[in-house]
């Protein structure tokens, strides 16, 4: 099943402005397989679009990072806010990125020497340092500030109490204090927020899912539009659903300009930028608790692990690129909300997909089984979705789909980096309750072995 709403056209290719002078040696390259530098298209700015100064919080992440190196290279000037959190909970863990990436120093300095642009990097947490962030950004002034720092995991947001705990304190005070600072500093900044589909619930509209907000009929007959109804399917998923009333009251209390990205599961690894230089690589997350679906199949068929599929793999989802998560953020910061508009709702979603179709093909590209597992999660089985992604088609977003030949490009970084694999951390580790734990109790993290497979072609 796929249903979306904007039509899929050829996968848009574009060249980083960066190219163009670029003194990166080829040797210290990632693989470019999957991305043709030969098609420069509409790079940099072009002079109809303003250059802006954009804070990036949680800019070393697998989503902020990549989006953080798009934008200087589009022109913006870019500072990234992150306090590595991400970093230490995967020493808590005892895993790491399968990719090895850099320290942010490193990273920003080879940025500065493959395309000649600064990026600053700050240490700050946005969740317990409030006065930093007040004089961060009366300092720096943005344009625009786009939010990626939260913790991100479901599974981990699941965990234990501790992690529970740690989630809803980190993301709902990162948010808040967000919008207090941007009051305090007296500044007039576009906050564009990652926020999730999982917002909304899976299969529980009774058709497309709307950007945000709802036709309704009240009691009474009375008409209204409303923000979608919240069904969280995680402590993570709640966060996101706190964050979104947030949003909407500082917007009606103070004007702030705010837009809210319901993102699907992101896939991929690398970019037309983090592929520039060895020293800029993205984080690979293929663990239990950080791996999500697509990234973590591509990575146990390249490793001939059979697929972790939970349940029947019934489950449906949005997808999206993460190339174009980086050009959603552009196009959203470069369209924001006027002020005193409502909270501006986009879903930054490609497409959506079935759990066992993507297994599917997977297996059928890799030669490796799928293997339905019992689901820790508390979810539905099966559900449909049908969403509706208009307003960032309409603004010129032409989405890259699930398409084996950029599969190609995240197996070659697996192959590159199979030494750095733990496969005790491939099984899930945590359980949504105590029900579904004792479910998954014959699931044994030491069973899992890495066949030494080279090829992986079809
Ligand atoms: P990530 O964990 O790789 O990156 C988040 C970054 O934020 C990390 O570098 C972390 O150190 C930082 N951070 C967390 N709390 C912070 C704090 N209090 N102060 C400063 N920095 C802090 O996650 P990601 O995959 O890049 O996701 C980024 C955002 O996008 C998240 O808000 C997530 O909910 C959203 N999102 C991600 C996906 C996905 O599939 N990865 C899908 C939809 C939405
Ligand atoms: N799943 C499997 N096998 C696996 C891993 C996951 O079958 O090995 C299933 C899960 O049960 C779930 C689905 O795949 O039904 C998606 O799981 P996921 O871990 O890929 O994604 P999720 O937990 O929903 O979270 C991810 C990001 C999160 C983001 C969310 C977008 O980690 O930050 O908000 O995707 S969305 O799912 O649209 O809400």
């Amino acid at each position: 099943m796929m249903k979306t709403t904007c039509t899929i056209l050829a996968m848009a290719i574009w060249m980083p402005a960066s190219l163009a002078f670029s003194p990166t040696s080829l040797t210290s390259r990632l693989p470019l397989s999957s991305f043709d530098f030969s098609l420069n298209a509409e790079n940099g700015l072009n002079g109809l679009e303003e250059k802006k100064r954009v804070m990036v919080l949680g800019g070393d992440g697998f989503c902020g990072w990549p989006t953080s190196l798009y934008l200087s290279d589009r022109g913006h000037d870019v500072m990234i806010v992150d306090n590595l959190s991400r970093r230490k909970i995967d020493l808590d863990l005892g895993c790491d990125s399968l990719t090895p990436i850099a320290s942010p120093e490193t990273r920003v300095q080879a940025w500065k020497e493959v395309s000649g642009k600064e990026i600053q990097f700050h240490n700050v947490d946005v969740a317990k340092e409030y006065d930093l962030l007040v004089q961060l950004i009366k300092d720096f002034q943005p344009d625009s500030i786009v939010h990626f720092a939260e913790q991100r995991a479901a599974p981990y947001s699941m965990k234990t109490s501790k992690t529970k705990r740690y989630t809803v304190d980190n993301n709902v005070s990162g948010s808040n204090n967000l919008c207090c600072a941007v009051i305090d500093a007296e500044i007039d900044a576009h906050i564009v927020h990652l926020g999730t589909m999982g917002v909304y619930g899976y299969g529980t509209s009774g058709g497309e899912i709307p950007e945000g907000y709802i036709d309704v009929i009240l009691p009474g007959g009375r008409e209204s539009n409303i923000l979608h109804p919240a069904y969280p399917g995680s402590v993570y998923h709640a966060t996101k659903c706190l964050d979104a009333l947030l949003w909407q009251f500082y917007q009606k209390n103070d004007q702030l300009r705010i837009t809210d990205l319901h993102q699907g599961i992101v896939w991929g690894t690398n970019t037309p930028q983090t592929v520039l230089d060895e020293r800029l690589v993205n984080r690979f997350d293929y663990d239990g608790d950080y791996g999500t679906v697509l990234n973590r199949f591509l990575m146990q068929g390249a490793m001939g692990v059979p697929l972790t599929v939970y349940g029947t793999g019934g489950q449906t989802r949005g997808f999206i690129h993460i190339s174009d998560t980086a050009r959603c953020i552009e196009i959203a910061i470069n369209n924001p909300p006027a002020k005193g508009d409502r909270v501006e709702i986009f879903n930054q979603i490609a497409e959506t997909r079935r759990v066992r179709d993507i297994a599917e093909m997977v297996a059928k590209l890799t030669g490796v089984e799928a293997n339905f597992i019992p689901n820790p999660r508390q979810e539905a089985a099966e559900n449909e979705l049908d969403v509706s992604n208009r307003k960032f088609c309409n603004l010129g977003l032409d989405p890259i789909t699930l398409d084996t030949g950029l599969f190609d490009e995240v197996t070659e970084i697996v192959k590159k980096y199979k030494h750095r694999c733990d496969p005790k951390k491939i099984l899930p580790a945590s359980f949504w309750n105590k029900k579904r734990a004792e479910e998954c109790a014959t699931l044994d993290p030491n069973s899992i072995e890495l066949k030494d497979k080279e090829a992986v072609e079809p």
